[in-house]
């Protein structure tokens, strides 16, 4: 523990490493309790006279020989970090045999190797492998992998690790063992096995290239049949790579493990992924539709690394966006293309603006590319994830799609089983298109949101129209250059028409768009009839913020006008953020009379609320009202009250005003929404439980009580349960019993009700997690359990979190100390809570300081301390 004074890991300081590993041999005697691992590395000297460091954190050394001899005490030096093995010097190659011994059981950082039930497992990336062995743990030393595990067979009847098996054997005393062999260059960061009594469903495929592959999705003991749907996105998942990016698989198996205890979603390890239980196991008994379309996403996400991030890997881990931003977009494009474009861009850009926008305007704010870390594990952030998606995004707009995959092509192929950097990124797609992207770089070397002011301007007598768009660098980069930004438009006359592109600009032509790359631009267009209508940054092509005053009343005319479903969406969310920041006391250009702008906000939702073409599930992403993450990203003084009250006014004033219609989807969609995973079924559902969410704020909960009485799936179970109880509806409490006791056995479910709980709008929801946090639910080696009561609080729940008198700072200040001592990178997350710290009142952020500040003097994990060390004191 306590690690503030060690010094930032820095990209400047990158130098390849001295020693390599080509080769490694490892074998594992597997116990719960005690495991042995011994490794043969084969490794090789790149520079005369280097010292061979190998890294090693909380490891017993048993035995160490060195080229056949075993060493003695001078040999080698063993600190609290790794081993210098002196008796190498002057060597340009040498065979290191090592024999360790670690502690599965106690292991609760669930770091490196662990157990979960009855279960072994490893989680490697970023640096846990040096907690199973000594070895150079860095992504630029690859080699190639034999490992074998030996255990005893009752306790550990299968027995995985990455890679293909090559063999099987009894040992004759209770125990069995099996190798693996993974020819392809990997680091060790991709190392994993799992081992225990575990049922699988299974596959068999042949891949494009016709190499004959074996799906299998394994989860502990002996029904695997809730792994199935997890199976069949495994098998479309590597049908779009092949087909969208002509890649193919590369071993004989793909074998998944689902995990109960696994701090996050998933792991990409070569040949053997292993995943949070929660995005493997799911039927329409225990999993909602959220859940459904959240496992398609993360197995495919956790696929498609197989070549964006194992095949091609990383030259260090200031690069981490290469692999994440990257694999984070295909994934995007997959859920894309399987089902609604418009709706995946909607949930993307939700979360981007009330996420990633606030974590890169908070304290803990930094570029997609980091200059400096001191623990890595802290930048598995929303900017490296989504706002490196974003920029990949860009990238494609700037290119269009098939120069998008020549480059592509031209990356894998140029960088295949090497260890690359975002400049072999972008110098591929340069090379293959013969367009120079290499200023999108400039993207990663800089923290926040870059903001686009738009003025409009129209001569009547002329019908001379034009747009000057000025690029102001984001608020923590004030003298930042401007940043090549992929501008997508469309302006409509009067009468709903498409009019054409600009006449005259000053910005570079791209398909669908222009790109700015100057701090100012202007378009203009001549002899319009009259003033027409702009959509600007349509299907949000730049992760920017747009500054252009609209009135209420252009906003709503988008929504009738505009063919692109996400601008549709786009317009009546900043209508509705126009609305609450003025409810809320801000001052907002352009909105005029704020219950006009109401009323023109509730008509709008009228009008879609009575339209019989919509889309339903677009209908759901409408009323979903911008969050309270999204409010306070768009104001200076973060006041958490005043925005909490204006939501929860609005919401009920528009659930009040639009109460039957609301009604008549409830009835109406109830054939449509009864069962079924296809897009159909589900897009039903979403509409009639969002009307539901709003008609429970003025009905008493009398529609949740009867969709309680009605449901069939989960997802009929928590819309009903979560309406109940965040309206403390008749019922509510009666309806939590029997979904406790129904499921008490089922962890993840159990999970669910938990967060209900923990977010219900108020201020004594503090009081109900408290109660949780000391009752039988509460276990803090669990990671899922911990997000559930005190991650949703943290993080889901403003009411309570930002409570008046400072208790939600103060419970979740003491959650992240005592959850510290268990598993860091946990405790880390919930720290983030408080990254909107800066700007929040004055009052807020006095009582906010005062809960961080018994921490300040506490022994604290790397992962605590460093986040600790950039929030203000
Ligand atoms: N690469 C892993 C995340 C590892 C996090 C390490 N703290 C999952 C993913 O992004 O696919
Ligand atoms: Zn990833």
């Amino acid at each position: 523990m306590s690690d503030t004074a060690s010094p930032p890991i820095r990209l400047a300081e990158y130098r390849p490493p001295a020693w390599t590993i080509t080769d490694v041999a490892l074998v594992f005697d597997l116990g719960r309790e005690s495991s042995e691992v011994e490794a043969t590395l084969m490794l090789r000297c790149d520079a005369p006279e280097a010292t061979l460091r190998l890294d090693g954190e909380d490891l017993e050394l048993l035995a160490i020989e060195l080229d056949g001899r075993a060493l003695a005490a001078e040999d080698y030096t063993q600190d609290a970090t790794g081993l210098v093995v002196h008796a190498a010097r002057g060597f340009d190659s040498c065979l290191l045999r090592t024999r360790v011994r670690v502690l599965p059981a106690a292991n609760t950082r669930l770091e490196g190797l662990y157990t979960s039930g009855s279960l072994l497992l490893t989680q490697c990336e970023a640096e846990g492998f040096r907690r199973i062995t000594f070895f150079v743990d860095r992504p630029d030393v690859q080699a190639r992998w034999r490992t074998t595990l030996r255990a005893e067979r009752a306790r550990y009847p299968v027995l995985l690790a990455g890679g293909d098996r090559v063999a099987e054997r009894d040992l004759g005393d209770g125990r069995h063992e099996a190798e693996w062999h993974n020819p392809h260059p990997t680091p060790c960061y991709l190392f994993a096995l799992a081992a225990g009594p575990m049922a699988r469903v299974s596959k068999a495929i042949t891949g494009a290239d016709g190499r004959a592959i074996e799906l299998n999705v394994w989860v502990e003991g002996d029904d695997a049949e809730p792994c199935r749907y997890a199976l069949g996105a495994v098998e479309r998942a590597l049908r779009w790579d092949e087909s969208r990016f002509g890649r193919c698989y590369d071993l004989g198996v793909f074998n998944v493990v689902a995990a109960q205890d696994f701090t996050m979603g998933a792991m990409e390890n070569k040949g053997l992924n292993i995943f949070n239980a929660r995005y493997i196991l799911a039927d329409e008994r225990t999993a909602t539709d959220a859940d459904f379309m959240g496992i398609e996403s993360v197995v495919g996400h956790e696929y498609f690394h197989n070549w964006s991030g194992n095949r091609v890997t990383l030259r260090d881990w200031f690069q981490l966006s290469l692999k994440e931003g990257l694999t984070v977009f295909r994934d995007q494009e997959f859920t894309a293309d399987l089902h609604s474009r418009d709706l995946k861009r909607i949930d993307d850009v939700r979360l981007l603006r009330a996420r990633q926008f606030a974590e890169d305007a908070g304290a803990l704010a930094h570029p997609v590319r980091p200059a400096e870390y001191r623990e890595i594990n802290n930048f598995y952030t929303l900017t490296i994830y989504e706002k490196g998606a974003e920029i990949v995004r860009m990238l494609h707009s700037r290119l269009g799609e098939a120069a998008f995959r020549a480059g592509m092509d031209r990356y894998f192929a140029d960088n295949d089983g090497r260890s690359a950097t975002l400049e072999d990124f972008y110098a591929a797609h340069s090379a293959a298109t013969g367009i120079d992207c290499a200023d999108m770089l400039a993207w990663y070397a800089q923290a926040g949101t870059p903001v686009l002011d738009v003025e409009r301007s129209f001569d009547p007598s002329t019908g001379g129209y034009t747009l000057v768009l000025r690029q102001r660098p984001p608020a923590n980069v004030p003298h930042a250059a401007p940043l090549p930004i992929p501008f997508r438009l469309a302006l409509y006359a009067p009468d709903g028409r498409a009019l054409p592109p600009p006449a005259t600009h000053d910005a570079e032509p791209i398909p669908d768009g222009l790109l700015l790359r100057h701090a100012t631009h202007t378009l203009r267009w001549q002899g319009l009839d009259a003033e027409p209508l702009p959509v600007l940054n349509r299907g949000f092509a730049a992760p920017i913020r747009l500054r252009m005053p609209m009135r209420p009343e252009e906003r709503a005319r988008i929504v009738q006008v505009e063919s692109d479903g996400f601008a549709r969406w786009d317009a009546l969310q900043h209508l509705a953020l126009d609305v609450l920041l003025a409810r809320a006391g801000e001052s907002v250009d352009g909105l005029g009379d704020v219950d006009a702008a109401e009323a023109a906000l509730s008509a709008a939702l009228g009008a879609l609320l009575a339209d019989t073409q919509a889309h339903p599930a677009f209908v759901a992403e409408c009323l979903a009202l911008p969050d309270f993450d999204t409010l306070a990203d768009a104001v200076d003084v973060v006041d958490p009250g005043a925005l909490v009250a204006a939501r929860e006014r609005l919401g009920l004033s528009l659930a009040a005003a639009h109460r039957e219609a609301l009604q008549r989807h409830v009835d109406a969609l109830r054939a449509d929404a009864r069962g079924g995973l296809d897009d159909a079924a589900m897009a039903a559902r979403s509409l009639r439980h969002a009307a539901l969410a709003w008609l429970s704020r003025v009905d008493g909960g009398a529609a949740a009580r009867r969709l309680w009485a009605d449901a069939g799936s989960m997802t009929e179970r928590m819309a009903a349960l979560r309406a109940l109880l965040h309206a403390k509806a008749d019922g509510a409490p009666a309806a939590r019993e029997a979904f406790a006791r129904e499921f008490a056995d089922h962890a993840l479910v159990t999970d669910k009700w938990l967060a209900v709980v923990a977010t219900r709008p108020a201020t004594d929801a503090l009081d109900d997690v408290e109660a949780l946090v000391a009752g039988p639910c509460w276990h803090p080696t669990n990671p899922n359990r911990v997000r559930a009561i005190v991650g949703s609080l943290a993080r889901l729940n403003p009411a309570a979190f930002h409570r008046g008198d400072g208790a939600g700072y103060r419970f979740v200040a003491a959650q992240v100390q005592a959850m510290d001592a268990i598993n860091p990178q946990v405790a880390a997350r919930l720290l983030g809570a408080f990254e909107g710290l800066p700007r929040w009142t004055v009052a807020a952020r006095e009582l906010a300081l005062a809960a961080l500040a018994p921490m300040r003097s506490a022994a604290l994990s790397r992962d605590v301390a460093e986040l600790l060390g950039r929030l203000p004191a």
